[in-house]
């Protein structure tokens, strides 16, 4: 190992007491650390093993005021003891570094970018969310800040790269965690401004000679340029350095270390293990699911002729927000009556109408995590005739569907669509369609049954649909009929849309249905929107003071 490392490991090695005592009183339940295929130094307080107790000058410091984000100490009512997000603790956050650096070469070197603050418009920012493979390896909800693990054959050493502490910017912008609490809490090896970013990386390449995993964005190539024109390769790297403080020559310096080396996806690495949850993301999941499907059922009971699609969306996003949530995990789509055929209708702005449907996809993101949830209710509380027997049909082909969600099937996306895709031309058949080519696939169920689903809304995007679902993954499964009012299609079915989504987790012979609480039986739905489920019939006023 070179010096730096060693003198890492020296250092844990002094602290060896403090850390074992404070293993024990940060975690819940602490889990012992997956089996490695790297020859570890120490099992029991390596630089890798965390969480490890604020020591030094960060012991004692309790304000809220203190770190970057809310933790344990200083938010108890958010996180419990260990946790570094909601439900997912600091030893599992090191054990997904492990895994990643387990897979990849002896020497290899990851450098992954964080977010950066965008901008609505002038210096008018909008709320920070951290990149998603960033935080998924990390925790840590600061932007511009960047992660770099670099291995040996005896485990790896993790760098973060985020802001000092500075007294001024935290009077305007507050806190940050700063560069002891990078170490102390986030288990960092080595905290570093991120200013020096270009500097320090191009060290710690030096010191590896295997190939460097660096985030590749999916883009076209770009004319951004500082020097000369580069391809999209490097595009976040320069996109980073250049606000992040760095100098041109040091830009430049660190493209030509990085032409000579071997530079694949760090993305796609990284991707492949937030495929498949753990224990303690599937329980953040079902609670993401738990928020969105009980917002869900407030929209049913709150919906009457008369209010706006918007007043429905903004009804959910209140009741998401007070259980918790942090966002919307995607722009809600919010259709009634034939504004539903649109798929991805965002306008949300049309006025709901006695005997139409509204279709609400909407789902909430809390603690890191995505959900994504899809319901069709009557504005008056009562299906039609007509509407009955679409809204049966679609809910057969979801709930047959959702019983194949399991690995002994053996069943990629792809495969899991064709059974949609077969399920719901015989429903149509049923319901007096006569299909013409084209029909099925292009116009009265135009997408895809299913996607991934965690930290984010496609999870993740790398994952082919020829690939077969496993154990631990979360999928949607989301078929729908849409019907234009075209001649041949039955006239009673004009202008209807029926899509129900449900969230489920894939086990190796069976699997969870994640959003199980949003009303989906159609007498649940008739129920809720009545005021049923709540055992009080009547409609909500929509201007009463909500809990
Ligand atoms: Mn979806």
């Amino acid at each position: 190992m070179s010096t730096p490392a060693v003198r890492t490991l020296a250092r844990q090695a002094r602290r060896a007491p403090a850390c074992l005592a404070s293993c024990s009183s940060l975690s819940r339940s602490p889990q012992p650390p997956a089996p490695s295929a790297r020859n570890y130094a120490s099992a029991a307080c390596a630089p890798l093993s965390h969480p490890r107790a604020p020591a030094g000058p960060v012991q004692g410091r309790s304000s809220a005021r203190s770190f970057g984000q809310p933790l344990p100490s200083t938010h108890p009512h958010l996180l419990a003891p260990g946790e570094l997000t909601p439900g997912i603790t600091a030893v599992e956050y090191e054990q997904r570094r492990r895994r990643l650096v387990d897979r990849l070469e002896d020497g290899a070197v990851v450098v992954i970018a964080g977010g950066k603050t965008k901008y609505m418009s002038q210096n008018i920012f909008y709320r920070f969310r951290q990149a998603s493979n960033f935080w998924y390896l990390t925790g840590f909800e600061e932007p511009d800040s960047a992660l770099v693990l670099d291995s040996s054959e005896k485990g790896y050493r993790m760098t973060l790269f985020c802001k000092s502490k500075d007294p001024y910017d935290e009077l305007w912008n507050g806190s940050k965690t700063g560069l002891e609490g990078a170490r102390e809490v986030f288990g960092a090896d080595e905290s570093v401004d991120s200013v020096h970013f270009g500097r320090r990386l191009q060290s710690i390449l030096q010191d590896r000679s295997g190939p460097v995993y660096i985030d590749l964005p999916p883009l076209s190539p770009t004319t951004f340029s500082r020097t000369r024109p580069r391809t999209s390769a490097t595009r976040s790297f320069l996109d980073y350095l250049s606000s992040g403080g760095s100098k041109k020559d040091e830009v430049d310096e660190l493209m030509g270390a990085l032409d000579k080396r071997d530079v694949r996806s760090a993305a796609k690495e990284v991707e492949r293990l937030r495929l498949i949850k753990s224990d303690a993301e599937a329980k953040v999941m079902r609670q993401a699911a738990d928020i969105s499907s009980a917002a869900h059922a407030k929209v049913m009971r709150f919906a009457r002729p008369g209010l706006t699609e918007h007043q429905l969306v903004s009804h959910f996003a209140y009741h998401t927000s007070m259980r918790g949530a942090t966002r919307e995990a995607y722009v809600p789509v919010c259709g009634s009556g034939e504004q539903a055929l649109t798929i991805h209708y965002l306008d949300n702005n049309r006025p709901l109408k006695q005997g139409e449907m509204v279709l609400l996809d909407a789902g909430c993101e809390f603690g890191g995590y995505a959900s994504d949830i899809t319901r069709t209710f009557p504005v008056s509380g009562s299906f039609s005739t007509a509407q009955k027997h679409l809204y049966e049909a679609v809910l057969r082909v979801e709930k047959a569907c959702i019983t194949h969600c399991h690995a002994s099937a053996n069943l990629s996306l792809e495969e899991l669509h064709r059974i949609s895709v077969d399920l719901t031309r015989t429903e149509l058949r049923d319901l007096g369609f006569h299909l013409r080519g084209g029909d099925l696939e292009r116009v009265l169920y135009p997408h895809f049954l299913t996607h991934p689903l965690g930290v984010d809304l496609h999870d993740t995007m790398s994952f082919g649909r020829n690939e077969k679902i496993e154990a631990g993954m979360v999928i949607t499964i989301e078929p729908g009929i849409y019907v234009p009012p075209l001649a041949h299609f039955p006239k009673g079915f004009h202008n209807l849309v029926v899509r129900i989504e449900d969230e489920v987790l894939v086990r190796d012979d069976d699997q969870v249905v994640l959003s199980i609480n949003a009303p989906k039986e159609l007498a649940d739905v008739e129920a809720c929107c009545q005021g049923l489920l709540d055992g009080v019939a009547g409609r909500e006023d929509p201007w009463e003071q909500q809990k």
